[in-house]
This record gives structure tokens, sequence and C-alpha cells, in this order.
């Protein structure tokens, strides 16, 4: 069944994405086996091809929800087909499953063209970046986009960051965003910045100037400088402008920087889950982190999903020995 789920989700029969989903999030031992089977088989097509991948992230109320409805709205226009993922990381809010159904109302509930998958904290028994992960490669399978809405807040950024091809970070005017990115050290993180509530005139123009300037510090590798452009997702403002930086994005990224940032995403994926399941005394009593990153480059192992499952038992193997040896 779960091969099946895989080749229907591959033709895009989006009857197969929820109970894809469903499956996914049983955590039971034969689900799991059958979720990695088609996790795997799916990520053998899409780990390098399917969906295009947008992040959108940034402080609580800054207007990402607003945002990514309008961006939605957008690319509906243009004949693309969208998985959305909302991920809400903290325990007592609900935003998540809100903005769904937020969506779902203003999106069209009867739009088959838009599928949104909401994840609370609820669902961080797993690991809500596994989770996430997990969700965005089955909607990349079957959409031509995926959206990911999460919340900042420091730490979230870089594993969104791992999930999709561009992370947007959206700014709330006069919130002092820069000061907050510069004390976590993740000014590198994102690929468009986007000031929203362009409405509000005066103090979003002076934000944007500020960001300007910082991002302007910030330490690339590449040549590609985040863009800052001006939005308000109420009213359309700067909306043209937004499309144009992320498609310039995507150019700049060219196929094979693509597969590279992919493929970076995918090991980091693998390591973070297996130093929270094993945590570092595992990683190290199975042999350290040469000798995982000696597997992540093997090429024979194309999907992390396998390759976490596989390393898994690996590891407790490692462990049952270290245990019974005297
Ligand atoms: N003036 C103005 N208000 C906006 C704009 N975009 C969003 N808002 C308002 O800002 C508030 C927060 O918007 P959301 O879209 O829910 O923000 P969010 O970043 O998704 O919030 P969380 O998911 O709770 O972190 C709402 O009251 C929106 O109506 C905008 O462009 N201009
Ligand atoms: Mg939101």
């Amino acid at each position: 069944m779960g091969r099946d789920l895989a080749a229907r989700l591959l033709a895009r029969d989006r009857a197969a994405v929820a109970p894809a989903l469903n499956l996914v999030d049983d955590h039971r031992p034969e689900a799991r086996r059958e979720a990695t089977a088609v996790l795997a088989a799916l990520e053998e097509k899409v780990l390098f091809g399917g969906a295009r991948r947008i992040g959108l992230t940034g402080a609580p109320g800054a207007g990402k929800s607003t945002l990514l409805d309008a961006l939605v709205r957008r690319l509906r226009s243009h004949d693309q087909t969208l998985g959305v993922v909302a991920v809400d990381p903290s325990s007592q809010r609900t935003g998540g499953a809100l903005l769904g159904d937020r969506m779902r109302v203003r999106s069209g509930a009867a739009d088959p063209g838009v599928f949104i998958r909401s994840m609370a904290a609820r669902e961080r028994l797993g690991g809500l970046a596994e989770a996430a992960r997990a969700s965005v490669t089955i909607l990349a399978a079957a959409f031509d986009v995926v959206l990911v809405e999460t919340v900042g807040v420091g730490q979230s950024e870089g594993e969104v960051a791992d999930l999709v091809d561009t992370l947007v970070y959206v700014a709330q005017p006069g919130a002092g965003d820069l000061v907050q990115f510069m004390k976590a050290g993740i000014l590198e993180l994102p690929d468009v910045v986007v000031v929203n509530k362009a409405d509000l005139g005066l103090l979003a123009e002076r934000t944007a100037n500020e960001l300007k300037a910082g991002f302007g510090l910030g330490e690339r590798n590449g040549a590609w400088e985040p863009p800052v452009v001006l939005v308000s997702a109420r009213d359309g403002t700067g909306l043209d402008e937004l499309e144009t930086a992320l498609q310039g994005h995507l150019e700049s990224l060219t196929a094979e920087g693509l597969q590279t940032r992919r493929r970076r995403g995918r090991d980091a994926s693998v390591r973070k889950s297996l130093e929270r399941r094993y945590g570092s005394h595992g990683l190290t009593v199975w042999g350290g982190q040469a000798k995982l990153a000696a597997r992540l480059a093997d090429e024979r192992d194309p999907s992390g999903f396998a390759l976490t499952e596989t390393l898994g038992r690996e590891i407790e193997a490692a462990l049952r020995t270290t245990e019974t040896s005297p």
C-alpha cells in the first residue's frame, strides 16, 4: 500500500495526499515502516525535483499568514498548484490551526489546487522539524509550489531554512528585527527580506532602510544579497516586486546550487534527527561525526528518511554492545 501511495502522489493524484499525511503521523511501528518506505520512494524523485519550496518566517504578528494568503491567490492566478505547511512551534497557541481555517475560507475550500496542512505543538512528539519535512516531501510530489509558514523564534529560522529553497523573512515595521538577527547570528539565513505593512508609511520605510544596510553586512559565500522588499499584504503593494525577488533568487541558485542546498538540508535533518533521538553520546559510541559525514556523502543512500532509520538501528546496536560489555 505504501509504494502505491507514493506512485499515486508522483502521478499527482491529490486524493493520495491526505492518506499519506495521516500515515506519516502514525507512530506505531508498522505504520512507521510503511511511512519510511513512502517517503523514501518520494524522496528519490523529489529530493532534487518536485515542487519549488518557499519558507516564510518572522516574528509573531508580522503578517506571515496574511502574506501567505496573498501569495497563494497570486500563484493560483498563474495556474500554479500549492501545498501549504503551517508550523506553529509554540505550545499554547492555536495559530497554525486558525491559519488553516482562515485560508480555507479565503482561498476557497473547494479549490483542489490548494492543500493546507497545519501542524501544532502536539505533533512535536516525533520532532516538529521532522514532521514538517515529511509533509513538505509529500506535498512537493503532488503540487507545483510548497509554502511553509513558521513563527521565527531564534532557532526555527535555521530549521525552516533546511526545508526550503528560498527563505523569506517577514519583518514587522519598528520591531527591531535586525538587532534580533544580529544577536542570534543568523543574518546569513534569509534569501529575501519583506518589510510588511508598508501601508504604515514612514515607519515601514525606515525599517526597510535599516534592514537594507544591515543585510548588506551579512557574511555570504555566494553572490546573492537578499533584496529588501516593502510589501503590504493587506492592500497588495509590493507583491509584484516580491514575486520578482523570489524568481530572482531561484534563478541565482542555478540547478547545481539548488541540488547543493537541498542536499545540505537533507544532511542537516538526518544529523539533527539522530542527535535528538540518541544524543551526542549515541553518535559517539557508533562512530561520531566523521563516520556520519561519510555515510551522508554515500550516494547509495539518497533518502534522508531511510538513512535516518538505518543509522538509527546501527546506533541502537552500538549502544547495546557498550551496555553489555563489562
Ligand atoms: N496594516 C497592516 N496590517 C497587516 C498587514 N498584514 C497583516 N496585518 C495584520 O497583522 C496582524 C497579524 O497578521 P497575521 O497574518 O496573522 O500575522 P502572522 O505573522 O501570521 O502571525 P502569527 O502566525 O501569529 O505569528 C493581523 O491583524 C493582520 O490583519 C499589512 O500589510 N498591513
Ligand atoms: Mg500566522
